[in-house]
């Protein structure tokens, strides 16, 4: 049901510094064809950084790691009907055959199989605003309990109700900590005035963190909240105004379950005329650069050797 790309799998194998990649952003979180474009700099960036990268996907009913370039290609592509794939769809997905792109949840499930232990993405899911009417909280939350996988992500969204996510994670026992910060960051800006109890100022000191989590054989997943570069980072009373325009357009058109986060991105990418998008792409490479540098820095404190 798994394969793994051969130059993956020999990674896998010599204890190589791997960076997992997700496709959901790559079929449902960008527009098609920046989206080719986007996934495969993600590599690159990886590379660049001296690690493996391996994007995740299922390609017709075969759960694929490590995609090759054409088929980054095709799952990129709106016409072949890609599916959104969380931890509850992928045993449906595989019996119809059919073609899905992972989110954070399915892909640290697989990488946890596989023994893939870093993972760059985004943003991750979390508990949307008005939850106390929708209930609508992210699968990728309770995944943090389930799978052994270094997630690398901007924070969340401001389209989440963020300091509710982090009350969930915390009651889950998720240590998240802030690289180079304590406030957590909102993904599309810096800033969210929400501060976070640790802060790690290298890749080796987070390094250092798992090597004892190793120790203690504690099987969950930690989140690494890396604020995108000030360059690139929105203000909060800017991006806040495009959310809450998105939000209510979103109220008019009954949008609801694994489609409200692709629509909010795209809407709010609307809203500011695509530079949300550059934001989007901007932040993701800079989680690519940083798990490939933990994963370096993992593999140089013997984080490999140890593997339970
Ligand atoms: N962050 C992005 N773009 C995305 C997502 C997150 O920058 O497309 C995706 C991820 O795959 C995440 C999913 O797991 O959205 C969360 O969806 P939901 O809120 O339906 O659980
Ligand atoms: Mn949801």
């Amino acid at each position: 049901m798994i394969r793994v790309n051969p130059l993956v799998e020999e990674a896998i194998r010599n204890n190589q510094p791997i960076v997992g990649l997700e496709s959901t952003i790559i079929s449902h979180g960008m527009p098609y064809p920046d989206n080719i474009k986007t996934s495969l700099l993600c590599e690159d960036y990886i590379k660049n950084e001296g690690a493996i990268p391996a994007t995740i996907a299922i390609i017709n009913g075969e759960i694929v790691v490590g995609l090759t370039e054409k088929e980054i290609e095709f799952i990129a592509n709106p016409i072949n009907k890609i599916v959104k794939v969380g931890r509850k769809d992928l045993p449906v997905v595989l019996a119809n055959k059919a073609n899905g792109a992972l989110t954070v949840s399915a892909t640290m499930m697989i990488c946890d199989m596989v023994n893939i232990r870093f993972f760059a993405t985004g943003g991750i899911g979390g508990v949307h605003r008005g939850v106390e009417e929708t209930f609508d909280i992210s699968q990728d939350l309770r995944e943090f309990t389930l799978s052994n996988v270094v997630v690398v992500s901007a924070g969340v969204k401001s389209i989440l109700d963020i300091n509710k996510t982090l009350e969930y994670l915390e009651t889950l026992g998720v240590l998240v900590i802030g690289f180079k910060t304590k406030e957590f960051p909102a993904f599309y800006t810096q800033e969210s005035n929400i501060e976070i109890e640790y802060r790690c100022d290298s890749p080796d000191e987070i390094a250092e963190i798992i090597k004892y989590q190793d120790a203690m054989k504690i099987k969950s997943g930690i989140l690494i909240a890396n604020p995108i570069p000030k360059e690139y980072s929105y203000s909060k009373s800017s991006i806040d105004k495009a959310i809450e325009k998105a939000m209510v357009e979103m109220k008019g058109q009954e949008v609801t379950g694994k489609a409200v986060t692709p629509y909010l991105l795209a809407k709010i990418s609307e809203i500011t005329a695509n530079k949300s998008l550059e934001v989007n792409q901007q932040l993701v490479y800079n989680n690519c650069r940083l798990a490939a540098q933990i994963a370096k820095a993992y593999q140089k404190v013997g984080g490999y050797g140890e593997k339970n």
